[in-house]
């Protein structure tokens, strides 16, 4: 496959160079007359990065249909070429989130080896108890680790327990569980019963996980259940946390609430208790839409990363959630979609840097409503593009990252090597 070299990557920034350096220039001035040190932030944001999901690099669909595109990968070492070829050009997204069983091969010495090939690593692995496999002794269809049958619950727990070693295998340190356990009826299950289900079940999931790992816990709305989800909001997700001890935390998936909830402030009471363990980031208009992160609502996102920043000030730097990509790219090539997202999260994180803190705390303190949202609002009025940029550059990365890959030929080349996959089937991926 055409790989991006450096070489070619080179060849790119230069003409871009002298423009990138004139615009660079004027916001470093801008940023020093703020009282903001640039060489301190374009290090802070060079040291950033966020997870690619494995899921994320081929096209998306919705229940009814998906239309692959050229090139589509066929597995999952398909999948880690794509995901390289992301950090290669963004120099952002050094990890991917496997999930299985989509991604499960027969050797993980290999698939480790493939991904450090591609200069990966392996961030959290993710379970799926929200489908049945051919050949699955018992069906999910009425839930998995909350399911009323005992055997399914355990069948469930098995495959959890499973995915934590394969995660060993992989130098990964973390387990996110996500279950689509619920009800489409009033009635049809006990509200009560089912959460205590699930404690137990979670409970001996996390028995099973070594010292040094965590256990993420995603709570989501609603979908596939329409009446009650099990694990429906950070509460009962905090709830069930607290219940099984300090390896378990909680993720936010942003795409996972009501359109008119305060996401900020959840991020913040999660962080304040010590259980805000990471993101799945995306953005969404209506439901769990899994759109590219910033497409929609790029202030509640800045706003979350404001929260983020005002928690790492008070924390300190043991705060250190998870950074995910969680999206379905429906209509545009994976990679770019990737690539542009995982810079609009890394904008919307050097924005954050920009708020005077000092500053915001005195007129929150002295109910100056106005100046305290102007404080706030600052960091999202700058345009930081440069300085992400200047990051990118430093890290050996693309000026340009979208117009780098389309230069490059990666996805024709794909579509020239991998066969072309079949139009129609419906579902996510
Ligand atoms: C559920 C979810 C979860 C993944 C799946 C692909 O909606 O966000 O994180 O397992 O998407
Ligand atoms: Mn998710």
């Amino acid at each position: 496959m055409s790989a991006i070299t450096t070489d070619f990557i080179a060849d790119q920034n230069r003409v871009r160079l002298a423009d990138h350096r004139e615009d660079f220039d004027a916001l470093a001035r801008k940023l020093a007359r703020r009282g903001f040190d640039p060489e301190a932030l374009v290090k802070d944001a060079t040291a950033f990065a966020v997870a690619v999901p494995s899921w994320g690099v081929g096209t998306g669909g919705t229940r009814f249909a998906r239309f692959p595109g050229p090139g589509e990968p066929r597995n999952v070492f398909d999948k880690l070429a794509d995901c390289g070829v992301i950090n290669t050009l963004t120099r952002l997204t050094p990890s991917v989130s496997p999930h299985f069983p989509w991604d499960k091969v027969k050797d993980y010495a290999e698939l480790r080896e493939a991904a450090k090939s591609h200069g990966l690593t392996f961030d959290a692995v993710n379970s799926n108890t929200f489908q049945d496999q051919a050949g699955q002794p018992l069906s999910y269809k009425f839930g998995s680790l909350t399911h009323t049958d005992k055997a399914v619950r355990e069948q469930a727990i098995a495959h959890n327990i499973e995915c934590v070693e394969i995660g060993r295998a992989l130098g990964s340190k973390a387990l996110t569980v996500w279950i689509g356990d619920g009800s489409n009826f009033a009635g049809q299950s006990s509200l009560a019963r089912a959460f205590d289900r699930y404690l137990d079940s979670t409970a001996a999931i996390y028995r099973a996980l070594p010292d040094d790992w965590r256990m993420l816990l995603e709570h989501k709305l609603f979908e596939p259940a329409f009446y009650s989800t099990v694990i429906s909001d950070w509460g009962s997700s905090y709830l069930a946390a607290q219940h099984l001890g300090p390896k378990a935390q909680c993720l936010v998936d942003l795409g996972h609430h009501a359109p008119t909830v305060n996401i900020e402030q959840i991020v913040s009471r999660l962080a304040r208790f010590g259980k805000l363990g990471g993101f799945h980031f995306n953005d969404s208009k209506y439901g769990d839409d899994d759109l590219d992160a910033a497409s929609v609502s790029p202030f509640r996102l800045y706003l979350v990363f404001h929260e983020l920043a005002e928690a790492t000030r008070s924390i300190g730097p043991s705060f250190a959630p998870a950074y995910m990509i969680d999206q379905s790219h429906n209509v545009t090539d994976p990679i770019e979609s990737l690539m542009q997202s995982a810079i609009e999260i890394a904008r919307a994180r050097a924005q954050a840097q920009l708020v005077d803190a000092e500053a915001l705390a005195a007129a929150q303190e002295a109910n100056d409503a106005l100046t305290a949202h102007r404080l706030l609002k600052a960091g999202f009025l700058t345009d930081v593009s440069p300085l992400i940029a200047e990051a990118r550059l430093r890290a050996g990365g693309a000026l340009d990252p979208i117009a780098t890959y389309r230069a490059g030929g990666y996805r024709a080349a794909a579509a020239r090597e991998r066969p072309a996959a079949a139009a129609g089937s419906a579902g996510i991926v």
